[in-house]
């Protein structure tokens, strides 16, 4: 054996020996991560930016920094997904619902009353099914990391109290910008107006729509008890948050930068959870104390909503495909057992 060979190879082995051990060993540049979000810094998706950002800059031994831009000061989710696939911002949080005009397979979430309870949510969107619709992203230039909860949805509105399904006629209500929303709340008799999250405050705040549906946790964060009256608990559809990268910029990583992304984005989501859930459990608390009006629908009248609401689920179907439409349903299923 060669003098060279016989040095390479001891080279290798005391390289394998600390790569483990020394972060100095590892492939990382210094990147400047900019990771855009639409709530609040004060809310439970800036929380989770937070701590994302921090693990990210830990566990890259402080090359790697993420400069975490909240209140759709980068722009609204649809905004931000264009810059991702473009490669002029590398990373954002965002509603699900959001995506569908992107990838038509993530209208699969909006489903009303998929999910019963968030444990469900966690099997599912955790499992096969969830990571198949994730990887669909892909192919349009974007990669996903985790899913995040947003949570379940409720409607508030500033003209009366929602008791029953003729109680939402005329109603101009502010929906996500995807047909799913838009034909369920149609369905409901609403007068349904697509807008940005990113506009949303200020259009209730002029009247330009009356009402809209969010998670208890925004409804508090964004300060929607300032301009909305009535909150009638709906629970009408779970939403997702999903972290994102642009895929342009993600390529370009060594495996040791990725996996810091990947790894800080689990732990993200765990923390999120958990805080999103605390959160939710004394939201409604607080948003009563904030002088909110609120009702919960009589069984017979949720029955009747959900019923309505079934119509929606035949073009779900026909949109994500029949084949992505039967696995979710039977993922929960198992999910339920
Ligand atoms: C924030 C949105 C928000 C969503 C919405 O950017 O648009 O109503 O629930 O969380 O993604």
């Amino acid at each position: 054996m060669s003098i060279f060979r016989r040095t390479l190879i001891a080279a290798t082995a005391a390289a394998a020996f600390t790569a483990p051990f020394a972060s100095f060993a590892q492939d990382i540049k210094p990147r400047l991560i900019r990771f855009g979000y639409g709530l609040n810094e004060q809310s439970n998706q800036g929380r989770a930016v937070k701590l994302f950002a921090e693990e990210v800059e830990k566990a890259s031994g402080g090359k790697m920094k993420v400069r975490a831009i909240g209140a759709a000061a980068l722009g609204s989710d649809v905004q931000m997904q264009q810059a991702l696939i473009g490669g002029a911002q590398e990373m954002m949080v965002g509603s699900t619902a959001t995506l569908v005009g992107i990838t038509k397979e993530m209208a699969i979430w909006d489903t009303p009353f998929l999910f019963n309870n968030a444990k469900e949510a966690d099997v599912v969107l955790d499992g096969p099914v969830g990571q198949k619709v994730m990887d669909k992203l892909q192919e349009k230039g974007l990669v996903g990391l985790v899913y995040w909860e947003n949570g379940f949805r409720n409607l508030t509105n500033n003209k009366q109290p929602v008791a029953k399904l003729e109680d939402l006629n005329g109603i101009k209500l502010r929906v996500m910008q995807n047909d799913v929303f838009l034909n369920s709340f149609k369905t409901l008799g609403a007068n349904a107006i697509p807008l940005p999250f990113s506009e949303l405050f200020t259009a209730l705040e002029t009247k330009t729509v009356d009402g809209q549906e969010n998670p208890y946790n925004t409804i508090l964060s964004s300060k929607f008890y300032e301009v909305q009256k009535y909150l009638t608990v709906t629970n009408h559809v779970y939403s997702p948050w999903i972290v994102t990268v642009s895929k342009k910029w993600w390529d370009g990583l060594s495996k040791d930068e990725q996996k810091v992304l990947a790894d800080a984005a689990k732990k993200s989501r765990d923390f999120e959870r958990q805080d999103t859930r605390a959160e939710a459990a004394k939201a409604l608390g607080d948003l009563k104390a904030k002088g909110m009006q609120v009702n919960e629908l009589s069984a017979a009248e949720a029955n009747r909503m959900r019923e309505k609401l079934g119509a929606v689920n035949a073009s779900i179907a026909a949109n994500v495909g029949e084949a992505l439409w039967k696995e979710t349903q039977e993922a929960v299923a198992a999910a339920r057992k």
